[in-house]
């Protein structure tokens, strides 16, 4: 089998990927290791940058979110038994960000790539990346006890944190950055009406706690918890107590309770691998990187890893220059440390941590106070939330 690009991974970054490509006469393969109802079943991300949605759009993919999406121009911080609104749309100049859940954008995603016939193969197993060192790269796999080779010009390594693309590189041509919180977040999601209009990200002595939501009946709420936590730990009723627990009394006086149908418990990790290409091979999105939920910012850095991928991979086949892909790691490697230090301050600030002492939390304390009082502090968390220029 041969095709231009061999994408790994069929998460936001290998779709959007796939779907740009494709839409530019480039053509391109799927490779997944898990079912496609896996992959569609997945509960994720909820906050979009404009950038992102200007990319599916470009992918002609947004006409549901465009519909479907939830435009929101401000967030709540919850603290000392009140909500302080950060009024972003008035701090940027009108910018906002959108709320839809990333198992709709996936969903429209694959749509898309299905309706349009392109080629996507799930239960791929034993994904090995191959030759990116030199100038005839290849992706080796098994499906149904077959192996296949797929001969490529380049490979997308878009499998996430846990892929196998980063891990095929030699460990000496790489650098890793690392920081692992001392705690996770259980989130929960559930047939409710949520307790506010926009999301509150809460301050809390027994923790961090945000709402969030899916659509004007569906919600989203996480609470920060103990690492080994075990989900099966955490009743419903348990949840919905410890989540009013840390809202002030305006907010949780709103929550509407009721049975959840997801429940899961994430670890929070800062991480980047440097560089981001190495030959004919480019790390994309959660390949390369993660960052903490707290700033919403993963899916947004995948968006952005694809959008000057897919421009430099456009510009070798329509104009033969290689300039865009040269430039690709030192771009998008810029952009993911900014989104990387606004979710680790965001996390600093907002969490609570076993090891800060009164000290930490009285700093905790003075900062939440200036960011709400300072029209410049204000600014500066409004211009990272709805995300940086590409
Ligand atoms: P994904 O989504 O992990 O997809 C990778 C895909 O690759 C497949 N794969 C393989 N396929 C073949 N061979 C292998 N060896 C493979 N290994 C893995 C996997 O099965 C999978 O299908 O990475 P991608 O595409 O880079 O997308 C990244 C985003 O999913 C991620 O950054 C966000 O979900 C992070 N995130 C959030 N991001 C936001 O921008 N806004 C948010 O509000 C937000 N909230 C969140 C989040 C992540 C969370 N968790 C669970 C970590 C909230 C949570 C709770
Ligand atoms: C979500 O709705 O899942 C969500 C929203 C904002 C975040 C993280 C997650 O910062």
């Amino acid at each position: 089998m041969r095709t231009q690009v061999a994408i790994i991974g069929a998460g936001p970054s290998g779709l959007l990927l796939g779907q740009l490509l494709a839409n530019s006469g480039i053509s391109n393969i799927v490779l997944e290791r898990a079912t496609r109802d896996h992959v569609l079943g997945r509960v994720r991300a909820g906050v979009l940058e404009q950038g992102t949605i200007d990319l599916l759009d470009e992918a002609d993919a947004a006409q549901r979110l465009r519909g479907k999406g939830l435009r929101h121009e401000g967030i709540s911080l919850a603290f000392g038994n009140r909500l302080h609104r950060i009024d972003i749309a008035d701090l940027t100049g009108g910018k906002g960000v959108m709320v839809y859940g990333q198992t709709e954008l996936t969903r429209d995603l694959v749509d898309k790539r299905e309706l349009a016939g392109l080629t996507t193969v799930y239960e791929a197993l034993n994904v090995e990346p191959h030759g990116f060192g030199g100038e005839a790269p290849s992706v080796a796999y098994e499906k149904d006890g077959v192996t296949h080779h797929i001969h490529c010009d380049f490979i997308a390594g878009c499998d996430g944190f846990h892929g196998i693309s980063r891990k095929s590189v030699p460990e000496a041509a790489i650098k890793t950055y690392e920081r692992a919180y001392p705690f996770g977040w259980l989130g929960i999601l559930a047939e409710v009406p949520p307790a506010h209009h926009e999301l509150i990200y809460a301050s809390h002595p027994k923790g961090f706690a945000l709402c969030s939501m899916r659509s004007t009946h569906r919600s989203r709420y996480y609470v920060q918890c103990p690492i080994d936590d075990k989900v099966e730990d955490w009743s419903d009723d348990r949840f919905w107590d410890e989540l009013r627990g840390r809202l002030p009394p305006e907010a949780a006086a709103h929550v509407v309770t009721g049975p959840s149908f997801e429940k899961s418990i994430a670890p929070l990790r800062s991480f980047v691998a440097e560089p981001m290409r190495f030959g004919r091979l480019f790390l994309v999105g959660d390949a390369a990187h993660i960052v903490p939920p707290t700033g919403a910012k993963g899916l947004n850095l995948a968006a952005s890893d694809v959008r000057y991928l897919y421009w430099g991979l456009r510009e070798v086949y329509q104009e033969k220059s290689e300039a865009g892909i040269d430039a690709y790691s030192e771009k998008a490697l810029s952009r993911v440390w900014k989104a990387v230090r606004f979710s680790w301050w965001m996390t600093s600030l907002l969490h609570r941590f076993p090891d800060a002492g009164d000290f930490g939390r009285r700093i905790q304390e003075a900062e939440l106070d200036y960011l709400v009082h300072s029209r410049a502090a204000s600014a500066s968390l409004a211009e990272n939330y709805v995300g940086l220029p590409y």
